[in-house]
């Protein structure tokens, strides 16, 4: 069902994935208020918003865009929010984002990624919208052997904090639907890389490292395989199934893309023209699943979505991304990061 849209919700914008998708969003549909709810927990970055896109224009410069520091599970802020502006639709990427992280400290993930979602559904029903949109993850699907993909009726088996509480997550907005009728849909998205994202993530991690001659951490024998999708053709995919999604339904995304992460880590240095006596096999991660892998057929062939960027094309990108923008990542690093950084690498 295709729909028409006067206002969104988009939670955790100033985030990585949701920063890219309000820009591209507002370049693409120039009558639609775009309201960004973000609470600025360490992920939360409005320097992202502030850079100037590909049309010269920065988001936070657009009479279109409006920005509310706050929290997805602060029930009386949300319904104002509501209230003020008769969303037609959510779209929540708002969450604790990092494995590693949630293995650190797993409380923030159940109240941001649970209840927040929770609450954010709640009073969704309460209002009334057209559209749900849980921005969801492969992690929930668990770990797959050496062949196989996921499919949207793989059985979910979650295996960290993270996965677990986004499982949850999605449990919900599929209960609200069935039982309150709030018409929900889910993406599972496989890993993301492109311009913005936080430097502790793998691929932007060592970028960052190997521009400082830095070791470049490679967790237990490196033969983890992830999916990689280029964050730009992530937001397509989900402003194809806000569009013209069906209420109810799960969408996988995935560009295709599996690669070893040593393999990955030997590719980076190489195009930065580093040497691989960078590498520093570590202490692997508790958990960690082997392999994802995205069969994405159903977004294809019911949305006709496909992914427009080569990994090539996109690795390149991002490269020449973090070189550019040194600023954005050198203030990052500077501050807060340094604590976490310390606590994760000493003792590996
Ligand atoms: P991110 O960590 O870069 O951004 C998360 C944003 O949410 C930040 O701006 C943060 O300030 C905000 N936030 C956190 N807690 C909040 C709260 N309680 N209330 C309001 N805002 C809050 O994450 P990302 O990589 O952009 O991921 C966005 C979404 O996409 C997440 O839901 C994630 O699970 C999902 N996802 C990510 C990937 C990936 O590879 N990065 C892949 C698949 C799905
Ligand atoms: O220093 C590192 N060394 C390393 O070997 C880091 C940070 C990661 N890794 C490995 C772990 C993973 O196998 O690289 C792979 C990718 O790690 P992350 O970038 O931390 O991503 P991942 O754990 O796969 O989760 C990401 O993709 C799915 C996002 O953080 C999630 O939000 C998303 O749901």
């Amino acid at each position: 069902m295709s729909i028409s849209l006067k206002s969104i919700l988009v939670t955790g914008g100033a985030g990585f994935i949701g920063s890219n998708f309000i820009r591209l969003f507002l370049r693409k549909h120039k009558d639609v208020e775009v309201i960004n709810l973000d609470k600025l927990t360490y992920a939360g970055n409005l320097e992202s918003l502030s850079q100037k896109g590909q049309s010269g224009q920065s988001v936070d410069s657009n009479p279109m865009y409006h920005f509310y520091k706050g929290d997805i599970s602060d029930s009386s802020f949300v319904s104002r929010l509501f209230h003020e502006w008769h969303f037609d639709a959510v779209i929540n990427f708002a969450a604790e984002s990092h494995v590693d992280r949630s293995i650190l400290g797993p409380r923030t993930f159940i109240e941001t990624n649970v209840l927040g979602t929770m609450t954010l559904l709640e009073v969704a029903r309460e209002f009334g919208i057209e559209k749900f949109l849980q921005i969801s993850t492969d992690e929930v699907y668990g770990s797959l052997g050496a062949t196989g993909k996921f499919t949207e009726t793989t059985h979910l088996s979650p295996n960290s904090p993270y996965s677990s509480s986004k499982a949850s997550a999605d449990m919900l907005a599929r209960a609200w639907l069935k039982t309150f009728n709030v018409p929900t849909m889910i993406t599972r998205c496989s890993n993301n890389y492109g311009p913005f994202q936080f430097p502790e993530k793998f691929i932007p991690l060592m970028i960052i490292n190997a521009l400082q001659n830095k070791e470049v951490p490679v967790y237990g024998d490196g033969e983890n395989v992830r999916d990689w999708i280029f964050v730009e053709d992530h937001c397509e995919a989900i402003e194809d199934v806000l569009f013209n999604g069906k209420i109810g339904e799960v969408y996988n995304v995935g560009a295709s893309n599996e690669i070893r992460n040593i393999q990955l880590a030997k590719l980076v240095l190489s195009k930065m023209g580093r040497s691989e006596s960078l590498l520093k096999f570590v202490k692997d991660r508790p958990g960690h699943d082997r392999r994802y892998a995205m069969d994405s057929s159903k977004i294809e062939i019911d949305l006709r979505w496909k992914p427009l960027r080569s990994f090539e094309q996109g690795i390149d990108e991002t490269i020449k991304w973090y070189i550019d923008h040194e600023g954005w990542w050198k203030r990052i690093i500077s501050g807060e990061y340094q604590n976490y950084y310390k606590l994760q690498y000493e003792g590996r």
